[in-house]
């Protein structure tokens, strides 16, 4: 470890322990969630240590209370299920050990909590359903409750029916588990069925939007249906474009930039540097019109044309490097 020169202690010395507790590690998302935190992290000569999730609520707690043995500096913990997480979270606190949360309530003031917008990220997608298909249709929804991302995307998705009447949900499904977009099929294929008036399907996680794309394109249904969702990746960029795609719009930011920057803000903290409590990514709406229009075939492209996409102004400070992607 050689450190960072002109860093505060102890990045100055390089080799500084923090832990990334997953509670989901499959999918795009995550994994390049997971890659932006490990690309930050080098930039710092951070020993990142990396402990997969697997959707288990009990492994998760159980991989917070191995971190704290470790002796780690801080945690970034993200996802997971408040419940099992908030006591342990606080034990952490308790030995000093700094601690950021992605994505998980833990509603503890001295843990910082990073997010991507989520109410303009449903705000901006449903909007664009709104401009496409008017204010009068029949909907598919795919959600799980018990996500903090998901459940501030549903308030929206709430005020936004209440607020148009003529816009009914008609089904509701989804499954979170380490198949969502085939799990999630299965059930869009069900729903879809028992529903043929419906239009427009709001799948705000990319993974539910490959599996109701799926489902669509078995039923040979995809012409008359259109998906809004969140997330993007290099996959989800070519199932957007590809010719005849229902997936026409998502709203995103870079997930690597969003795990770029919750190893900064566990950084800072263990630098002893203020941070404020609310940590924001903010997300931009991807129509497959304007990504055919520029001719965008990868996430990288995406980077190089939406500043959003290649750095964040969250979480920053002169020492540490931003530019990663
Ligand atoms: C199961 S929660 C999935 C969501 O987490 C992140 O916020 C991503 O945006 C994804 O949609």
């Amino acid at each position: 470890a050689g450190g960072v020169n002109g860093a505060p202690a102890p990045f100055d010395k390089g080799g500084v322990k923090i832990a990334l507790i997953s509670y989901i590690s499959a999918g795009d998302f995550f994994q390049a969630y997971q890659a932006g935190a490990e690309a930050q992290a080098k930039s710092l000569d951070i020993d990142l240590r990396v402990f997969p999730g697997r959707q288990d609520a009990a492994q998760q707690r159980e991989q917070v209370l191995q971190a704290i043995n470790l002796g780690v500096s801080a945690i970034v913990i993200d996802h997971g299920l408040p419940e099992s997480l908030g006591d342990v979270a606080q034990q952490a606190l308790d030995k000093g050990i700094k601690v950021v949360a992605f994505d998980v309530n833990l509603n503890n003031p001295k843990i910082p909590q990073v997010e991507q917008s989520d109410h303009e990220l449903a705000r901006l997608a449903l909007e664009q359903a709104a401009k496409d298909n008017g204010k009068s249709f029949e909907a598919g929804y795919a959600y799980v409750a018990g996500f903090a991302p998901l459940d501030r995307r549903n308030e929206v998705w709430e005020k936004f029916r209440s607020e148009n009447p003529d816009i009914v949900e008609k089904a509701r499904f989804g499954v979170v588990n380490d198949t969502t977009a085939t799990s999630t099929a299965d059930q869009a294929k069900a729903a879809l069925s028992a529903n043929p008036d419906i239009t427009v399907v709001f799948a705000p996680y990319d993974e539910f939007a490959r599996g109701v794309k799926l489902a669509a394109n078995d039923l040979g249904i995809a012409k008359k249906l259109k998906i809004y969702s969140a997330d993007v990746s290099t996959a989800d960029i070519q199932e957007i474009t590809e010719e005849g795609s229902p997936w026409v719009a998502t709203v995103a930011t870079n997930p690597a930039v969003v795990g770029a920057v919750s190893v900064r803000a566990a950084a800072l903290q263990v630098a002893g540097q203020d941070l404020p409590h609310q940590i924001t990514v903010k997300p931009t709406l991807l129509t497959q019109e304007s990504l055919r229009a520029a001719g965008v075939k990868t996430i990288e492209e995406l980077a190089q044309k939406v500043p959003d996409f290649s750095t964040s102004d969250a979480a920053t400070a002169s020492w540490i490097p931003d530019k990663l992607f």
